[in-house]
């Protein structure tokens, strides 16, 4: 028996996506996913904003399997806390096969550091959004970066549109590579050239930058089931910094609430957004790969 019980308005994961129509290419990697619990084996952190159901490694390994990924990149979700132990465990299951980013705080010891080197982990996440965690000042996030540049590690950043005015001199000081999630969640409603994109455009233009071109059914304003608003956008990142784009599924999609998306669908998004087979395969092998394997 579980002890924790999911959010009454959770929305699980498909438990039968369809098999996608879109061949990944040999080697693809699943570069955004997260492992939630299960909860009575890696409890739940107490400063969680949200209860999710349960998705463990064996089921992410499955789903990796069915939709055709040789490699995952597990990202520590938020209801994890900094306590990193489901992501370790499923990063020891899967050996070679999956990489980790890790959310660890200023006082994390050099020999936790070092076990997560071992383990898989290649970065840390810093997450800005405020329905998820309570951000912290700037200097918070540079002791962090401290601790893990000598590491070779990089950074995720994870923030809404509207916060990247006001972090902008910190993120563009950042010393690593940084991996912005989910396109920097434009707003999609709006014009793919207006100020509100072009900022980010211009963010992506520091050769440091790397982007996730993943969440079109978290970003579509439409009830289009090809999510064709969030087209543009993606695709505009995938031919303008084709080598600093990478893709991921978001399973098991926390926080949805309007539709659980359906996993062989968002693989099927792929060729529209990556619409050559040398875009494929840097999107799906060689930039996951140099960032994460190397
Ligand atoms: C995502 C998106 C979300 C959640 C988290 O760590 C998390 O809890 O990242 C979200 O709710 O937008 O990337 O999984």
């Amino acid at each position: 028996m579980s002890t924790f019980a999911m959010d009454a308005d959770w929305l699980c994961f498909d438990p039968a996506p369809s098999r996608p129509a879109f061949r990944l290419p040999p080697g693809a990697v699943d570069a955004h996913c997260h492992v939630f619990g299960p909860g009575d084996i890696f409890p739940y952190a107490p400063e969680r904003k949200y209860t999710p159901c349960n998705a463990g490694k064996e089921q992410l390994f499955a789903l990796r399997d069915f939709l055709g990924f040789e490699r995952n990149v597990i990202v520590q979700a938020t209801c994890h806390g900094a306590d990193n132990r489901a992501l370790i465990d499923a990063l020891k299951a899967a050996g070679d096969r999956a990489r980790g980013v890790a959310t660890v705080r200023p006082d994390v010891t050099d020999e936790s550091l070092a076990d997560m080197h071992a383990a898989g982990v290649r970065g840390v996440r810093f997450n800005f959004v405020r329905r998820l965690v309570d951000p912290k000042p700037d200097e918070y996030y540079r002791s962090i970066i401290d601790r893990i540049a000598p590491l070779g590690w990089h950074v995720v950043i994870y923030f809404e549109a509207a916060d990247l005015e006001e972090r902008w001199d910190f993120f563009t000081s950042l010393p690593t590579v940084v991996v912005v999630d989910h396109m920097g969640r434009p707003d999609v409603s709006k014009p793919v050239n207006g100020p509100e994109f072009s900022q980010f455009i211009k963010l992506m233009e520091r050769e440091n930058v790397w982007t996730k071109v993943t969440c079109p059914e978290r970003l579509s304003r439409s009830n289009s089931p090809d999510y064709a608003d969030v087209v543009p956008f993606a695709r505009h990142l995938v031919e303008h910094f084709s080598n600093r784009v990478i893709w991921g599924t978001d399973w098991p999609h926390p926080n949805m609430k309007s539709h659980m998306p359906d996993d062989g669908k968002l693989v099927d998004f792929i060729p529209a957004i990556a619409r050559t087979d040398e875009l494929q395969r840097k999107l799906l092998v060689d930039n996951p790969s140099r960032l994460y394997w190397r």
